[in-house]
C-alpha cells in the first residue's frame, strides 16, 4: 500500500537544534514518518539568504543531520537529504518566483521580521525565499508538510502557487496541506517569553539547544523569566513566561499545560522550574550521547545523505521535467534527462 507523501525541512543556521525546533517540528517528524512516505532535508540554500560562514555552514548541516538522527529519525523510514544536491528544487523555485506577485511576497511577515534585522545587508534572496520553499514542497508533491506556526503564511503561499500553477499550465502539482502543532506549537524565549525561542535571537540565555551541556541547559531553566505573582496557572497572556514553561513541561512529558499547573498549584515556581530542568536533562542527555555517536561516524552519514539525495533527484527531477514542459520551454533533446 502507498503511504501519502509527507516533506519538511530544518535550517542548520546555529551548531545545534534548540527546543523550540523540537517541539515545534521534529517531534512530529519521528511520529510521521511511520505512518507516511516522509522526506525530510536540510534547506542549506535557505541558510546562504543570511550571511554565513561556509565552513560553518557544512559542519553544521552535519551536526542537523546527526541530531536528527539522535532525536528519532530513522533512514529506513523516511529520506533524508541536503537540498543543494537537489539541482530541480532551485530550477522549480525560478518558475514559481516569475508567478509570485511583489506585493504578494512583501506581505510575508518572516521577511519583514528578517529584513529588519538584517538592514542594508538583506538580499533578494531572502525576499525570494517563500519561492524556494514552495518549491521544496511542490517539486515533491508532498500532501502534507509538517511545520511550526510560524511558517503557516508561507505554506498558504506555496498552495495559492500551486493553484495558480494548476489553473494556468493545467494540473501538475499537488496542492499540500501544512500540519501545524497545537501543544507546544509555539515555545517562547525563556529570558523574553513574548518572543519565540529562536537561534537568530540576540541571546543565548533564553534558548535551549541539545547540543550544550545538559548542566547549562538546567541552568537556563531554573533562572527563566517568570512574574511575581507567584500563582501557578496556565494564563499564556497574563503570565506569558510561566505558561511557557508549562506548555514545554506538558509536551516534554505528553501531557498538557492544564494538568501540569494543576499539580504544581499552591507550589510557587521554583519546584517547577527544578522538575522541568530535570525532566529536559533526562530526555536530552541521551539525545546528545547518541549525536556525538554519529559525528564519529561521519561515512555512515554520508551514506544516509547519498542514498537520499539520489530517491530526492528522482522525484523532483520528474515534476520540473513536468513543469518545464507545461511552461513551454523547448525540449533539451542534447540531455538524457532533467536533473
Ligand atoms: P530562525 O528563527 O533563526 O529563522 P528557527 O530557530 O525558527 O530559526 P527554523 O530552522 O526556521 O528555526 O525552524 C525549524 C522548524 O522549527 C520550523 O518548522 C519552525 O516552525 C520550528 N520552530 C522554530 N522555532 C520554533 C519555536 N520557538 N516554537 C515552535 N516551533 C519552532
Ligand atoms: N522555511 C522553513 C524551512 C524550510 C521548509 C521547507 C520547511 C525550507 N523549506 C519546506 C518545510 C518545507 C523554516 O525556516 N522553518
Amino acid at each position: 500500500m502507498t503511504q501519502p507523501r509527507l516533506i519538511s525541512g530544518i535550517q542548520a543556521t546555529g551548531s545545534s537544534i534548540h527546543l523550540g525546533n523540537y517541539l515545534g517540528a521534529i517531534k512530529q517528524w519521528v511520529q510521521l514518518q511511520q505512518d507516511y512516505e516522509a522526506l525530510y532535508f536540510i534547506p542549506d540554500q535557505h541558510s546562504i539568504t543570511a550571511p554565513i560562514d561556509p565552513a560553518q555552514l557544512r559542519e553544521n548541516t552535519l551536526r542537523y543531520v546527526a541530531q536528527l538522527l539522535a532525536l528519532g529519525l530513522d533512514p529506513a523510514q523516511c529520506t533524508m537529504f541536503v537540498q543543494s544536491h537537489v539541482p530541480a528544487n532551485a530550477q522549480l523555485a525560478w518558475v514559481l518566483s516569475c508567478l509570485t506577485g511583489f506585493g504578494e511576497a512583501s506581505r510575508m511577515t518572516q521577511f519583514k521580521d528578517k529584513s529588519d534585522k538584517q538592514g542594508e545587508q538583506t538580499s533578494v534572496g531572502l525576499f525570494t525565499y517563500p519561492c524556494l520553499m514552495a518549491a521544496d514542497i511542490l517539486a515533491y508533491q508532498a500532501e502534507l508538510v509538517p511545520v511550526g506556526e510560524d511558517q503557516s503564511q508561507h505554506l498558504e503561499l506555496t498552495r495559492n502557487l500551486a493553484e495558480r500553477f494548476n489553473h494556468r499550465f493545467g494540473e501538475t502539482f499537488v496542492v499540500p496541506k501544512a500540519r501545524l502543532v497545537k501543544a507546544g506549537a509555539r515555545v517562547y524565549d525563556l529570558r523574553e517569553p513574548t518572543k519565540k525561542m529562536s537561534k537568530s535571537a540576540s541571546s543565548e540565555a533564553g534558548i535551549v539547544h541539545f547540543m550544550d551541556d545538559p548542566k547549562v541547559s538546567a541552568k537556563k531553566f531554573r533562572s527563566a523569566v517568570t512574574d511575581n505573582d507567584g500563582e501557578v496557572r496556565f494564563d499564556p497572556a497574563q503570565k506569558p513566561g510561566l505558561s511557557n514553561l508549562l506548555s514545554i513541561f506538558a509536551a516534554l512529558t505528553d501531557t498538557t499545560a492544564e494538568e501540569v499547573a494543576l499539580q504544581y498549584q499552591g507550589g510557587g515556581y521554583g519546584a517547577l522550574k527544578v522538575d522541568l530542568a530535570e525532566a529536559f536533562v533526562a530526555f536530552a542527555a541521551p539525545v546528545r550521547e547518541r549525536t556525538l555517536g554519529w559525528l564519529d561516524n561521519r561515512a555512515a552519514l554520508d551514506r544516509i545523505l547519498a542514498e537520499g539525495g539520489e530517491r530526492a533527484r528522482e522525484i523532483a527531477g520528474a515534476t520540473v521535467a513536468r513543469v518545464y514542459e507545461a511552461v513551454g520551454f523547448l525540449p533539451d533533446h542534447g540531455r538524457s534527462g532533467r536533473s
